[in-house]
């Protein structure tokens, strides 16, 4: 296992489109692993490759609370397979972009099929928080992010807040 930088905005990569996992083997046990150290460290309740920089559908999701004993889910190309109409509104955060915290509206229930690290076909349906968190790392692995769902005005705001905290790294 080990621990991995988590990308940030205005990182590029955030905008890719990741690719399938055509096959489940080594490699991207080591990269759920890697997921799952990241995320526990952070800390966070979900990590999509592509934020460590690895543009593959994978996802790594634990919602267990910090007292209870870990719950971890993975992931591997997830496809919304039915969303309801019925939405909810979550202040969401994101580990590539700290400390900035929004409401999003997104579907209240989805389905989900998936494989699992035995490549094995699966399909999970998810409501509440564990829904929202589905959707946005689902959406990481297709390039958006959920800046991309408030006014652009904030999004705006946030995207040279962060572009100017970069520049300075760089300097
Ligand atoms: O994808 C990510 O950037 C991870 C993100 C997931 C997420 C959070 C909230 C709504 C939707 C998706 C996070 O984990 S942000 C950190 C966070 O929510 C958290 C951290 C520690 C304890 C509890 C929550
Ligand atoms: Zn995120």
């Amino acid at each position: 296992m080990a621990l991995r930088e988590i990308i940030k905005l205005p990182d590029n990569r955030l905008r890719l489109s990741s690719e399938p996992v055509k096959r489940v083997d080594a490699g991207i046990r080591k990269l759920v692993d890697d997921l799952f150290e990241t995320m526990y460290a952070a800390p966070g309740i979900g990590l999509a490759a592509i934020q460590i920089g690895v543009p593959r559908r994978v996802v790594a999701m634990d919602l267990s609370k910090k007292d209870e004993a870990h719950k971890p889910h993975v992931f591997i190309n997830p496809v919304i397979s039915w969303r309801s109409a019925e939405t909810s509104k979550y202040e969401e955060g994101c580990l590539s972009i700290p400390d900035f915290y929004e409401e999003v509206e997104r579907a209240a229930k989805v389905k989900v099929k998936y494989l699992d690290l035995d490549g094995n076909e699966q399909e999970i349906d998810a409501a509440g928080l564990f829904a929202t968190c589905l959707q946005h790392e689902i959406d990481h692995t297709n390039g958006v992010l959920f800046i991309d769902y408030i006014s652009k005005l904030k999004r705006d705001r946030i995207i040279k807040k962060f572009t100017k905290a970069a520049k300075k790294v760089e300097a």
